[in-house]
């Protein structure tokens, strides 16, 4: 049999499944990508938002790192919600240290319900120690406009937040949610041109997108599709599964898949 490419996942735990290195997980399996997981922060959440976070030390994520990655060679990487600042720094410098070439860093901050996902000490490690070494970063909408200090209304202003971002250091920038009156929007930019994906705007509160689609990217990175194609399967994955979307509890909708 032939051996499966692989991806590792560094990100958060989430008891759903609908986001964090669960959804990560299910995502590479759909894509045909075996997944490897460390888990970098806990939380205790349910469909209705996270109720509290538990941290994983850095040195404990080192220590998966380093055990794991001495073994096995993944094919690409994603990083997740990571939330201490010393835990970025850690994965930035073991990323560096086993030259993690296909790294997608999907700059978690915020939760659906407003919950913080990082320690503000951290968003400036992700910025600027982890963002220069990112093939691809996946902020969506509002991350976007954190990161790059300005409000993002319009595609004209993802463009301008796409150029301030690249600017930090990743190769390619992919901004998603952006929206347009009945359309959602996302936007690739590689520094020299802009590529749009334009969907239909699905009605409903839906958790884990942004971890759904940074997963399916991956997948395809380490399936060997450049970005730019890569990106246009993924925005189909995560758009099909929000079409078949579950509610299995009492708050938001779960991707199906
Ligand atoms: O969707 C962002 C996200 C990522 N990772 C974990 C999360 C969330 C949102 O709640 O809990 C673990």
């Amino acid at each position: 049999m032939q051996i499966p490419k692989t991806a590792l996942t560094i990100a958060g735990s989430d008891p759903t499944g609908g986001a964090g290195f669960q959804a990560d997980l299910r995502t590479f399996h759909s894509m045909g990508v075996y997944g490897l997981s460390i888990p970098a922060v806990l939380t205790a959440q349910n469909t209705e938002g996270v109720h509290c976070v538990h941290e994983v030390s850095a040195d404990f994520v080192s220590e998966q790192m380093d055990v794991l990655l001495r073994d096995i060679r993944p094919d690409a990487v994603k990083t997740g919600m990571l939330y201490a600042f010393d835990t970025v720094q850690v994965i930035a410098r073991k990323a560096r240290q086993y030259s993690l070439d296909k790294l997608v860093v999907d700059p978690v901050t915020v939760s659906s319900t407003g919950v913080m996902l990082v320690e503000e000490k951290g968003m400036d490690i992700i910025r600027d120690d982890l963002f220069p070494l990112a093939k691809v970063i996946t902020p969506n909408i509002y991350e976007a406009g954190v990161f790059a200090g300005m409000v993002i209304e319009n595609a004209e202003d993802m463009k301008v937040a796409a150029i301030k971002l690249r600017k930090f250091g990743p190769e390619i920038v992919i901004i998603t949610g952006g929206h347009l009156e009945d359309k959602a929007m996302d936007m690739l930019f590689d520094g020299n041109e802009f590529v749009f994906i334009e969907n239909e705007r699905l009605e409903g509160e839906f958790h884990g997108t942004g971890c759904v689609f940074s997963a399916s990217l991956t997948s395809g990175l380490a399936l060997g599709y450049e970005v730019n194609e890569a990106f246009i399967k993924a925005k189909d994955f995560t758009f099909s599964a929000m079409k078949s979307a579950i509610s299995v509890g009492r708050g938001m909708k779960l991707l199906y898949f």
